[in-house]
């Protein structure tokens, strides 16, 4: 029995965060939560940068100000890929081992579309660091909440201070916008769009479709005779 590994991305202020929170939620008032232990799995929500003690250290290095230098585009793209490396052998796939089931906030397509859209950094060479960092480790579902990049940033303005990488400017978040657009057009097996610009129940509404559906071709047994 393995698991399964579902990722939520985007852009800046997509609202993940929030929709991995409404998730949880659904699962256990839905009575999937309930069915998954009766089968001997439990479920885990994560994120990335930050799933394990060091990476929340790489977290607070990766986003903070840390120091008054600037951060080399080659250093970020290796930062977050000792995080990956971290998460995946010291999280991910012992969870996935026992057959949990993971919510994780965002994952190696964020790199593709962060480091190499974004940072213009070569996409060969994230793929390859992506495969060394996961050992192969794919998700098995990517709900991609696509959101105008201009609405993103103001709910994250709105919000507060900005991090490092909130920061960069428009022209860098629409590459990255651009590079999960061709991401999802390029693996349509496992990524999914939901439309981000409804209200929160109306993205969740659909987020809740999605995991319906997959979980009934996952976890549920079939019919014998
Ligand atoms: N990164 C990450 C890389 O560059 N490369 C990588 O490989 C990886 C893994 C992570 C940063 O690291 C970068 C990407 C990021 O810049 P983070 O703090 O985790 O940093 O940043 P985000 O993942 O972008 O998280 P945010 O919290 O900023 O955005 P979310 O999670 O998408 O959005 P959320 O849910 O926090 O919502 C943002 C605000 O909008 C409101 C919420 O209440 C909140 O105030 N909101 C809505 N408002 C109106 N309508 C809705 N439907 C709303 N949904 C949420």
């Amino acid at each position: 029995m393995y698991g399964k590994l579902i990722v939520f991305e985007g852009v800046e202020g997509c609202g993940k965060t929030t929709q991995i929170q409404r998730s949880r939620q659904w699962l256990s008032e839905s009575g999937w939560e309930a069915r998954l232990q009766e089968q001997g799995r439990s479920l885990l929500v994560t994120r990335e940068p930050g799933g394990t003690e060091l990476g929340i250290a790489l977290r607070h290095l990766l986003l903070g100000q840390v120091t008054q230098e600037p951060m080399q585009n080659r250093t970020e793209l290796l930062l977050y890929a000792a995080d990956r490396a971290q998460h995946v052998a010291g999280c991910l796939r012992p969870h996935l081992a026992k057959g949990g089931v993971i919510l994780c906030d965002r994952y190696t397509d964020s790199t593709v579309a962060y480091q190499g859209y974004g940072r213009g950094l070569d996409l060969n060479l994230i793929y390859l660091l992506n495969q060394i960092a996961t050992d192969g480790l794919e998700s098995d579902l990517t709900l991609w909440l696509d959101l105008d990049v201009k609405t993103g940033l103001n709910r994250t303005h709105q919000r507060g201070t900005a991090d490092r990488i909130e920061q960069a400017d428009i022209v860098f978040h629409q590459r990255v916008q651009q590079g999960f657009t061709e991401l999802a057009r390029s693996h349509p097996h496992r990524v999914i769009r939901i439309d981000a610009s409804g209200s929160e129940s109306a993205v969740a509404h659909q987020i809740q479709a999605a995991l319906q559906q997959q979980f009934e071709q996952w976890f549920t047994e079939p019919l014998s005779g």
